[in-house]
């Protein structure tokens, strides 16, 4: 018998809230046809089947009787709290449509369907995993779903288990397979329907349509509360300035939010970084400033939210990415260099001028971690590359510097946290909790109507949950072209930190007052699953501020 902590045993019997149009017979209504948001002729062109078709829209019906159905479904990409939940709404939505359907879970990610590597979800199986943390249930992985084989070898799995839709529940990158995936099931006329879910703790899942991707409320909730706890060490011992790094990928989303809940001295945002065309050193110089102002009152502490992907933010860095990418796609030549010194010489010697330049100045190992093997969607590996150590060397050379020359008399004592797994499969908040069953339940719904290329949606999220509307976008309608490793793709466009925006608004009028001696830290403390609805259900300060409301 596996042992359970007593929250485990309570969020086992946690009921998830449900809009109220989930709660009883379900019929969908279409309405507006739509288009892509960008490049919409090379979109339509690419989805023939799939592009244009009309939003959805879940609202109630009248009972009805619906075929039995076997649905296959697969977690990609990185963890996210409440995948189970998605999964368990799922499930419940099929069985109460009909209570002969069958669901399956492929292991491990995409690869399952391509290697039929599947299991049985049932009762049992499903009530162990609800309300709960991780992607365990039937794991995850990174495998990406783009050539035909793949989806043929889908088709036949499928076939051998009598499924005839598949959920993906992934981030940007997977539900564009998702989309492609669809299309060709259409094309080749196969009967298998695919329905994408918006998953990922990055929150860069987000648009007219989706306001948020699930898992950034709990993932920012977990952080926000470790760096509340840094923050009342550092104004309890006042000998460190603490740097942490976030999570995030290339949006700073998750910085933030995080800024946004715990008020630290400094919040670096790397969409701002690029649209200032800063520099390492004006970034670096920023810092100083603030160190050196806080030292004259006597605080030689603070706190610094760095987001992960900054380093791919600043311009000359960009660009160095960018040349390293396309040298980097497919090149053998380059794999078979046995030494770190051997791959540096050769990069080193097919960069442009300035990109060599920059490349020769970086610390060894940054550079080093920037030619790292690229994820299956040609993304640099941001949260393998240590910005904040960067930044405490750098900080501290400065720093040094004004000491000689008398314009610093503070003490600079750096330590260095990266927060990110920490946060990845928390037990969801009742936020994450409730919106994954509802996403799970609405998929259920498509299903049954025979959508496919779609995303199930639940929208109005700042309004309690029985008030949440849910139905379906489709895919193509999120999608623009971009270049992937070396060549123009498909892909749902991702949604960085707008510097329009509200959240970003609220952050640049209150940092300079974050930052003076007078600290303002805020300790948000743990999630909080029982207890108040002001403490237990309140959606994140992003969604909050997005959608005009004061926090
Ligand atoms: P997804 O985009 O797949 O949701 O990944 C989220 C994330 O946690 C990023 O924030 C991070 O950069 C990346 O995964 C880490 O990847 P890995 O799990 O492969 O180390």
């Amino acid at each position: 018998m596996v042992k359970k902590s007593p929250l485990q045993i309570a969020r086992g019997n946690y009921q998830p809230k449900l809009p109220v149009a989930l709660k009883g017979n379900v019929k969908v209504q279409e309405g507006a046809a739509t288009q892509s948001v960008a490049d919409q002729e090379e979109i339509k062109q690419l989805f023939p089947n799939t592009y244009g078709l009309p939003l959805l829209h879940l609202v109630a019906g009248e009972a009805a009787n619906y075929p039995a159905i076997n649905v296959g479904v697969i977690l990609s990409g990185g963890q996210a709290p409440g995948g189970h939940n998605v999964i368990a709404g799922l499930y419940d939505g099929l069985k109460k449509l009909n209570p002969a359907s069958k669901l399956y879970g492929f292991l491990g990610g995409p690869s399952g369907l391509i290697e039929g590597n599947y299991t049985e979800l049932t009762a049992d199986v499903i009530d162990e995993y609800r309300n709960t943390g991780g992607f365990d249930i039937i794991g995850s992985g990174r495998t990406k779903l783009e050539e035909t084989w793949q989806f043929d070898n889908g088709i036949e799995v499928c076939k051998k288990l009598g499924i005839t839709a598949i959920v993906i529940i992934g981030g940007d990158d997977s539900n564009t397979n998702a989309c492609v995936l669809a299309e060709y099931y259409l094309q080749k006329q196969c009967g298998i329907q695919v329905i994408g879910c918006p998953k990922t703790i990055d929150g860069d899942l987000k648009n007219g349509m989706i306001e948020t991707s699930f898992g950034f409320d709990t993932a920012c909730k977990v952080y926000s509360e470790l760096i509340g706890n840094i923050q009342r060490d550092a104004n309890s011992a006042k000998k460190y300035w603490h740097f942490i790094r976030l999570m995030g990928r290339s949006a700073s989303h998750i910085a933030l939010e995080c800024a946004l809940q715990s008020q630290p001295n400094i919040c670096i945002i790397s969409e701002e970084v690029e649209a200032k065309n800063m520099t390492l050193s004006d970034i670096v110089d920023q810092i100083v400033n603030v160190i050196v102002a806080r030292a004259e009152a006597g605080l030689n502490f603070g706190t610094i939210l760095i987001p992960e992907g900054l380093i791919e933010f600043i311009p000359a860095m960009k660009r160095l990415i960018r040349e390293l990418n396309d040298l980097l796609a497919n090149n053998e030549e380059f794999v078979a260099l046995n030494t770190d010194d051997e791959k540096r010489q050769y990069v080193k010697g097919m960069l442009s001028p300035e990109s060599r330049e920059l490349y020769r100045s970086l610390p060894k190992g940054i550079a080093r971690q920037l030619t790292m093997d690229r994820d299956p969607h040609g993304n640099v590996q941001v949260s393998q590359i240590e910005t904040e150590k960067l930044l405490i060397e750098m900080v501290a050379k400065n720093l040094a510097m004004l000491k000689g020359e008398g314009k610093y008399k503070g003490k600079f004592a750096a330590l260095n946290h990266f927060f990110g797994y920490e946060g990845r499969c928390a037990i969801p908040s009742n936020f994450d909790a409730d919106y994954c069953y509802s996403i799970g339940i609405t998929a259920s719904h498509l299903i049954a109507a025979g959508k496919t290329g779609y995303m199930a949606l639940v929208q109005n999220l700042t309004e309690p949950a029985v008030d949440w509307k849910a139905g379906g976008v489709p895919i193509t309608m999120m999608m623009n072209m971009e270049r992937r490793n070396g060549k123009m793709k498909p892909v749902i466009q991702k949604a960085l930190v707008d510097l329009n925006g509200a959240p970003f608004k609220y952050l640049e009028a209150h940092r300079a007052e974050w930052a003076d001696e007078n600290t303002s830290y805020v300790y948000p403390g743990p999630i909080q699953y029982y207890g108040p609805t002001e403490v237990c259900d309140q959606p994140t300060r992003t969604l909050m501020l997005e959608k005009g409301r004061n926090i």
